[in-house]
């Protein structure tokens, strides 16, 4: 086809997924139920795409669906599932749904897959677990069947599944697995698999398979580029070979391909999808005879209607190639939310620079057609894209002249020195090991409620406003109880720690549908940052300062950084964002001031997503990390000596980042280190981090209680490696997502793990 696009989001356009998936796993609906739902969501997908402008009958709509992550659904389908979980395969060795939801859920003692960033997407997937234990063999059959579902509504579709190298080069070894060893050594076992998904994809219809090969750019993986190239080149020579096969189309997205284009251009393969958002056009390679190059020129990551002039000449240009030349996304539309015309309560004019997944098919329907009748055919299309942009660049409020005339000087980035802050904090009066959480406290059915009908306005403001203080309160009184040291007010007024800033800064939008998919059954909204950003009036301040009224304690000030805003949210793609970076730091640092001014002395700005934005090519990050450092410190460079800023990382990965996080210079820094038994603590030692730190020792993303002696011994374990003047005690992540009743008894084992530990380590040393 000359249009198609990498795949499209499969939660449904009212979260139906989320719903029928939830439904199955609290036994409300069983699973011949769900299948139905989901049979239902499928359908009405492909008829959605196809509605759209996408072919019905050559293979343009890609079957692209998963319950849960498109990484497990490969591993399950090769039957890479670990050992832990073998029991639970039916009498046919096959793996069922209620066993892939176990698997990626966990059971009792059985953890679940680890869970990680899909390349530099907001997307988690699922981390296979390969040994050399690993029996591979068909274990699932569900992708054949979704091919067969499309034929019988008189479809043929594209089956879209994970590559047998990017498969293996995610992965890690299993826990059976001796040292070092390396999952891709297992490719050659791996690959007959595939050859035999091949023939039942074809024997079933298929006249293509898409095989996501993204491990192909990422120079962030433990496997080498040549190492990934060398793989792919013996993996598309085996499935090439295969003697009854679809045509094959391999998607190598996310960034450039550079020196594994060649290599893809030389195997026995039919189609090579080309990220031309991220990547150049490729320079000329041997083997593109007859093969098609899917120009993935629709950014696949972002909602900006874009430049579909522009895109149409890149085409062009890769058409002289002298391949032929398809349209597509950058990406999957995984990555964005379904329709912007579901959005009521969006301003038009922002609407109209903005293309969500429906409208990016639309947009590959335009180019395609481009492809096929020529660009004369589509130039009135194209005069509309480039007129929209016009009209976004010019109007109001993207370029705001107040927010460009703050001038910056590079004292703007510094505090005084370590050193005079620590003996400036020392007024603070905290004790050795000091107790603190890292903001947030349960988010309770009765917050969601009150929340939901306040925003649907069935409560009014003054109402939910009581409620949520009659929260702070009872927070600040737990706090109390329980003995910590550093309070928090709880946050029970934000329904997101990206989005609340968001709705309370200009130069943002935020939508009302538009969910994407941020692991399994769970979404977030990113709010879309449009235009120049600055604050019209303090945001949290009133929330602090309240919290600090009740209490002799010290209270902490909570707010999300520049670097985690932009992460999380649509960000403008007309300036570098280091620029956007400036001016929310530019809002928090005023914020900053207001909190001081309203005698809250710590002060943290969280910034969990500082290693997710970590560009993919080693030649970008130096960039990166230069401007997101210097865009926290902008937003914390005003606070005075005696300030304590604080930062939270969601990781314990310290490694790649340890330098930035040196370079942030807060005061004090609380990471995840629960769930690696404190493994994190001899590296934070080893490189000399002589700053304040607390490495979690409470993993929050389990319902479980960590007991006094684990917490204890976790403390001791620190104490051993770190000077204790150096640290802090905290869960390893904000409460949250956690009930009251397992949050009370978790920290009063941290209290009680505490005295036991300060007991013997009375002096700050
Ligand atoms: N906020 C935002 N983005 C994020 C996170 C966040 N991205 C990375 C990380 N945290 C993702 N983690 C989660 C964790 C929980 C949920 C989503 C992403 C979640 N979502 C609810 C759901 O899907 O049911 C919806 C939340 C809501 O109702 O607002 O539970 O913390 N911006
Ligand atoms: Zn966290």
């Amino acid at each position: 086809p000359e249009g198609t696009i990498l795949g499209y989001p499969r939660i449904g356009r009212r979260r139906e997924l989320k719903k029928a998936v939830e439904a199955f796993w609290a036994g409300r609906i069983d699973e011949e139920e769900l299948e139905r739902t989901t049979r239902e969501l499928r359908a009405s997908t492909r008829e959605r795409l196809a509605e759209l402008g996408l072919g019905r009958k050559d293979s343009a709509i890609p079957e692209s669906f998963s319950y849960y992550d498109q990484v497990l659904d490969a591993a399950v389908t090769v039957g890479a599932i670990p050992t832990r979980f073998e029991d639970l395969r039916g009498a046919d060795g096959t793996v069922g749904l209620p066993a892939y939801f176990t698997i990626a859920r966990g059971e009792g003692d059985r953890a679940p897959l680890e869970m990680t960033k899909w390349f530099d997407s907001n997307y988690h997937y699922l981390v296979p677990e390969i040994g050399p234990e690993t029996v591979f063999s068909l274990s699932s059959d569900r992708l054949v069947r979704q091919v067969s579902e499309a034929a019988e509504a008189g479809l043929v579709t594209r089956p879209v599944i994970v590559g047998p190298v990017t498969l293996l080069a995610l992965a890690k070894a299993s826990d059976d697995a001796p040292q070092g060893f390396d999952p891709l050594s297992r490719l050659d076992d791996l690959l007959p698999v595939y050859v035999e998904l091949l023939a039942r994809l074809r024997a079933e219809g298929a006249e293509w398979v898409q095989l996501d090969e993204p491990a192909l750019v990422s120079e962030s993986l433990p496997a080498s580029v040549a190492q990934l190239s060398d793989a792919a080149a013996r993996a598309l020579d085996v499935l090439g070979r295969a003697p009854e096969r679809p045509a094959i189309l391999v998607a190598a997205p996310y960034a450039d391909l550079g020196e594994v284009f060649p290599v893809l251009a030389a195997a026995p393969i039919e189609a090579i999808a080309v990220d031309l958002v991220r990547g150049g056009v490729p320079a000329p390679a041997a083997g593109l005879e007859g093969k098609t190059l899917v120009g993935g020129v629709v950014d696949g990551h972002n909602i900006w209607r874009g430049d579909l002039a522009h895109a149409f000449d890149r085409l062009e240009a890769l058409r002289a190639l002298g391949a032929a030349v398809s349209a597509s996304t950058s990406t999957s539309l995984l990555h964005v939310p379904h329709d912007v015309t579901d959005e009521s309560r969006l301003d038009e004019r922002l609407v109209s620079w903005l293309a969500f997944a429906d409208q990016k098919v639309q947009q590959v329907g335009v180019l395609a057609r481009g492809l096929s009748v020529g660009r004369a055919s589509i130039a009135a299309e194209l005069d509309a894209s480039s007129a929209a942009l016009a009209d976004r660049l010019a109007a109001p409020g993207v370029r705001d002249g107040a927010v460009r005339d703050r001038a910056l000087s590079t004292a703007d980035f510094s505090r005084v020195g370590y050193e005079e802050r620590e003996t400036a904090q020392e007024a603070l009066g905290l004790p050795v090991l000091p107790l603190t959480t890292i903001g947030s406290f349960p988010q309770t059915g009765d917050i969601r409620r009150a929340r939901a009908r306040f925003t649907r306005g069935e409560i009014p403001a003054e109402d939910y406003d009581d409620f949520l203080r009659r929260e702070v309160a009872s927070v600040v009184s737990l706090q109390e109880d329980l003995g910590l040291d550093v309070l928090v007010h709880g946050e029970p007024e934000r329904n997101d720690m990206v989005q609340y800033f968001a709705e309370n800064l200009d130069g943002f939008a935020v939508t009302e549908h538009g969910w994407v998919q941020s692991y399994g059954s769970r979404a977030t909204r990113p709010s879309i940052l449009w235009g120049d950003v600055s604050r019209p009036a303090p945001i949290t301040v009133g929330w602090s300062a309240y919290a600090q009224s009740l209490t002799s304690k010290h209270l902490k000030g909570m707010l999300t950084g520049p670097v985690t805003i932009l992460a999380w949210s649509f960000v403008r793609d007309d300036q570098p964002l280091g620029e956007t970076a400036n001016q929310v730091a530019l809002a928090l640092r005023d914020e900053i001031a207001d909190l001081e001014a309203a005698g809250i002395a710590i002060i943290q700005v969280d910034e969990p997503a500082l290693r997710e934005l970590l560009p993919l090519k080693k030649a970008d990050q130096p960039a990166y990390l230069r401007w997101s450092v210097d865009s926290f410190r902008l937003a914390t460079g005003g606070a005075a000596a005696g300030t304590q800023v604080h930062t939270h990382l969601c990781y314990s990965e310290f490694g790649v980042v340890i330098d930035a996080i040196r370079a942030l210079d807060a005061d004090v820094t609380s990471i995840e280190a629960a769930r690696s038994r404190m493994e994190v603590v001899a590296d934070i030692a080893e490189v000399g981090f002589d700053h304040g730190i607390g490495p979690g020792v409470y993993d929050i993303h389990s319902p479980r209680v960590p007991t006094v002696e684990e917490v204890e011994s976790l403390l001791r374990r620190a104490v051993e490696e770190i000077p204790t003047r150096q640290l802090w005690v905290n869960p390893d992540c904000g409460l949250k997502t956690r009930g009251y009743e397992e949050t009370t008894a978790s920290l009063r084992n941290i209290v009680e793990a505490t005295r036991r530990v300060r007991e013997d380590v009375s002096v700050r040393v």
